[in-house]
């Protein structure tokens, strides 16, 4: 669609951008203007193919007209409603479609606004959940090393990358990381889930030795890591891990907010894997990226631990003034609905078997040391160059940018997580382009 607007603003310094290199940005802006379906338009009037939906968020493509519409009645409906004390019907309605889309087990559902907020919560809730069964000494949380749980303190204290943690003083105390499942010696370019490695949930035994299974609340994992460059788990580790927290009575925490709402092919990774944690964490798909949302899902047993006590008495001393908001609501429903109305997670597990060939085909090409996919997620590790690390991806990104895909870099990885509804044509251009791209990096 081209696009006729005022494209460029005279003052970038005020905006202080995520996560970005402001200075080399704001040198050379990559400005995005419209988005629809597969594609956003760049200020300058070209087509970029969405290569990454988003930021893993917007699983059913861009410029939804259901979702859009959802939001746009919803604004002139009911524009807030109190979230404390008071209700609103579309989040009991959204809750529910949750629930009804969740793997068996999972029966409530909190709402958040973002990822970050859901790590949090289900932090806080694994803590009083033992509190609120008499058993307070389990205040311990244990991560795992290149987990990513978003940026708040507790996620980046369960959370594993170094460069996270490392500025922002002394962090939660009492938590403690399992191994990464990260072993490119004996798996590099598998395609789908590695063999080996299950060993390291072992490793949950040696921490419940060293401190007492008694004072840890709960386990927190990714069952696929994406922010550290899509680290698939090894055939049997998360089974291993279920067993293992079960037999201590510690609860298990799967932080799905890229997995959740179909990436794998599944409604969630829990459901792939067929393991069942306590509580899920979700965000970005929940709304297809369109209003900040994101959703804790647990279990009854979690849930009616807290519901004791004097009925007029507030069970959880926790919430967000956005909780299940009106507008967030209402996109999540028209989100879910399109879900379903066009399989989409039907989809997604159908093409992945063709994303996966597509992927692997760039195996022999310069510097690339190791591939890894798991349903529409797929990422290209290359060498990095010599004390410049990242580097090199960094500049894949740029080229490819140029060349009208847009992908992602975390490190020297390339990662990439379309739309669902990408078509078999653009996953040809995707990795085209990709390639043509790696043949003339230095
Ligand atoms: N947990 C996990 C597993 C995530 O991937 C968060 C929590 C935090 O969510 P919020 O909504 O607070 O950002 C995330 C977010 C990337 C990338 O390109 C990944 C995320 C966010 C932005 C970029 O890898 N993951
Ligand atoms: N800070 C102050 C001073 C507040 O009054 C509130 C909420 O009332 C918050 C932070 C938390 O904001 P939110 O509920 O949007 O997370």
């Amino acid at each position: 669609m081209a696009y006729s607007g005022s494209t460029a603003p005279n003052d970038l310094s005020a905006f202080w951008m995520p996560f970005t290199a402001n200075r080399q940005f704001k040198s050379k802006p990559r400005m995005l203007v419209a988005a629809e379906g597969m594609h956003y338009t760049t200020a300058d009037g070209r087509q970029v193919l969405d290569g990454t939906a988003g930021l893993w968020c917007c699983n059913a493509g861009h410029k939804r007209s259901k979702i859009s519409e959802a939001v746009k009645a919803q604004v002139d409906e009911l524009d807030y409603a109190p979230a404390f004390q008071m209700g609103h019907p579309k989040a009991f309605e959204l809750a529910s479609k949750v629930r009804d889309m969740a793997p068996k087990g999972m029966e409530h559902v909190f709402f958040t606004n973002s990822g970050s907020e859901s790590v949090e919560t289900a932090l806080k809730l694994a803590i009083a959940y033992h509190k609120a069964r008499g058993d307070a000494g389990r205040t311990r949380l244990i991560g795992r090393e290149r987990g990513y749980h978003g940026v708040n303190f507790g996620g980046i204290s369960v959370g594993g990358i170094v460069n996270n943690r490392k500025h922002f003083g002394t962090l939660l105390t009492g938590v403690d990381h399992l191994p990464h499942t990260h072993l490119p010696e004996q798996n590099a370019f598998t395609r789908g889930e590695p063999e080996h490695g299950a060993y390291l949930a072992d490793e949950l035994e040696d921490i419940v030795a060293l401190h007492g299974a008694e004072t840890i609340a709960a386990v927190i994992v990714e069952p696929v890591a994406g922010s550290t460059g899509v680290l698939i788990p090894p055939k049997g580790y998360l089974q291993k891990l279920r067993e293992i927290t079960k037999k201590h009575g510690i609860l298990l925490i799967f932080d799905e907010v890229i997995t959740g709402f179909g990436r794998l092919g599944a409604p969630f990774a829990a459901d792939y894997f067929g393991v069942t944690p306590d509580l899920i964490t979700t965000a970005k798909g929940l709304t297809n990226g369109v209003i900040p949302m994101g959703a804790v899902l647990t279990s009854s047993e979690v849930h009616d631990a807290f519901m004791n006590g004097p009925e007029n008495m507030i069970e959880l001393f926790h919430g967000y003034t956005y909780s299940g908001s009106p507008i967030a609501a209402a996109c999540g429903i028209a989100t879910l609905d399109t879900y379903r109305e066009e399989g989409l997670f039907e989809r997604a597990a159908e093409l992945s078997s063709y994303w996966q060939e597509g992927l692997h085909a760039l195996k022999d090409l310069p510097h690339v040391i190791d591939i890894r996919n798991l349903g529409l997620i797929g990422a290209v590790e290359l060498e990095s160059i010599p004390g410049k690390p990242t580097a090199r991806a960094f500049q894949a990104f740029l080229d490819a940018y140029e060349k009208g895909v847009l992908i992602r870099t975390t490190g020297d990885i390339i990662a990439m997580s379309p739309p669902l509804i990408i078509e078999k044509s653009h996953i040809d251009q995707l990795f085209g382009t990709l390639a043509d791209v790696l043949k003339s990096l230095d």
